[in-house]
């Protein structure tokens, strides 16, 4: 059950040029609150709850989303390329309210936000705007990051979670989905893998953008060119592939994420390779590894979203926003004919990805 929130009181808080006059809900995210707010001398604003069920810590999410965006500030050419929070009547970038929820503001970028590719061009830009950023945080300092959701993208601990969850059956739901149990629970070993490999060492430690589906860039509406990443709550140390597997599970697909007829979900090798091209130019520092190992990136973050919704589905719906009963279900399943699809064009895929790189 989501509390009652009061956005257009939280607005006051902020330092907005003009009046507030509208406040609306906004944007098709899975996590926060998300408000556009005008005021009278015609700006725009988004305002965002953050979601504590989610991030437990919002003072540190916070933190960690204003030293990136002011490191970042430094390097890129057009202040537009970087949201441009707010401070609040706390000189803070966040405002607390009476019920203890954590309100941010920022400007509203007035640019073109796609739930999927509408061109290849769109998806290639999106590759150089998660590319670009990943490189422009190259030098920051890791260490002084907080951990805003410990073990993100560590598919072990989310395979841990999600028998944790098959054992409680706190709803009821288990039974009903043997079929997809058993798909999960036959890839656990390869699902580990990338976790083993940073673990040793083997693939470097970056600080990367962890949630780089589409909907979080911004592309320019006059030339379509990359423009902004938003969505920055889960900056943290991770791996490049787990940037570039979340935008192929998002974007390559042939269907959206909640897509209820499989028949329609697939990977497109068109997109995937025109990502990969975007994603090699704008991240020169790739290691050999780290390429080699893109497709096995797109499968095994395809695998951990669908044990991730489907661990969810089976708590009772508590993490991700739904808009039906068996959302959770129908989002794992599609995540899964992904994965299934993949794994059927697997050798394709390889190839794309040796192709691309044989290029730069
Ligand atoms: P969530 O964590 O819930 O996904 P986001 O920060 O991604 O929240 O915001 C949700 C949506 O709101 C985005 O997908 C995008 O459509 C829109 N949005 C967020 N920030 C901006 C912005 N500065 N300018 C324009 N649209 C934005
Ligand atoms: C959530 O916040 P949003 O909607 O951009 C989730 C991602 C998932 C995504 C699936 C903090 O992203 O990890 O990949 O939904 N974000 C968090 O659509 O859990
Ligand atoms: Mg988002």
């Amino acid at each position: 059950m989501r509390k009652v929130l009061h956005p257009e009181d939280a607005i006051k808080h902020f330092r907005t040029g003009g009046t507030p006059v509208s406040c609306n809900e906004f944007g098709h995210g899975h996590i926060n609150s998300t408000y556009m707010v005008k005021t009278d001398d015609g700006h725009e604003y988004i305002l965002q709850c953050i979601n504590q069920y989610v991030f437990n810590n919002p003072k540190a999410v916070m933190e960690n989303v204003g030293a990136v965006v002011e490191y970042l500030r430094g390097r890129v050419n057009d202040p537009k390329e970087v949201l441009n929070f707010l401070l609040s009547d706390t000189d803070t970038y966040y405002y607390v309210d009476e019920a203890g929820e954590y309100w941010r503001c920022y400007e509203f970028a007035d640019g073109i936000c796609l739930e999927a590719p509408e061109s290849d061009q769109d998806f290639y830009e999106s590759a150089i705007a998660f590319g670009r950023f990943q490189e422009m945080l190259q030098e920051f300092p890791a260490e002084t990051l907080h951990e805003t959701i410990p073990m993100f993208h560590n598919t072990v601990n989310r395979y841990r979670m999600f028998k944790d969850a098959l054992m409680a059956d706190r709803v009821d739901r288990a039974a009903s989905v043997q079929p997809e149990i058993a798909f999960i629970m036959e890839r656990e070993e390869e699902a580990g893998t990338l976790v083993r490999l940073l673990e040793r060492g083997e693939l470097p430690l970056r600080v990367t953008h962890n949630d780089t589906k589409l909907n979080n860039v911004l592309l320019d509406r006059k030339t379509r060119k990359a423009m902004c990443v938003l969505d920055l709550d889960t900056v943290m140390p991770g791996s490049s592939l787990y940037d570039f597997g979340d935008s192929i599970r998002f974007g390559a697909a042939t269907a959206a994420e909640d897509e209820p007829d499989l028949s329609r979900m697939e990977i497109n090798l068109e997109l995937f390779r025109v990502y990969t091209a975007g994603y090699l130019t704008a991240c020169r520092s790739l290691t050999k590894k780290e390429t080699e190992l893109l497709p096995l990136g797109a499968k095994i973050i395809t695998l951990e979203l669908a044990v991730r919704f489907l661990t969810d589905y089976l708590d009772g719906d508590r993490y991700f926003k739904t808009a039906y009963p068996e959302h959770n279900l129908v989002r794992a399943r599609s995540q899964l004919k992904l994965v299934a699809d993949m794994e059927r064009k697997w050798e394709q895929m390889q190839k794309i990805v040796a192709e691309e790189a044989a290029k730069n």
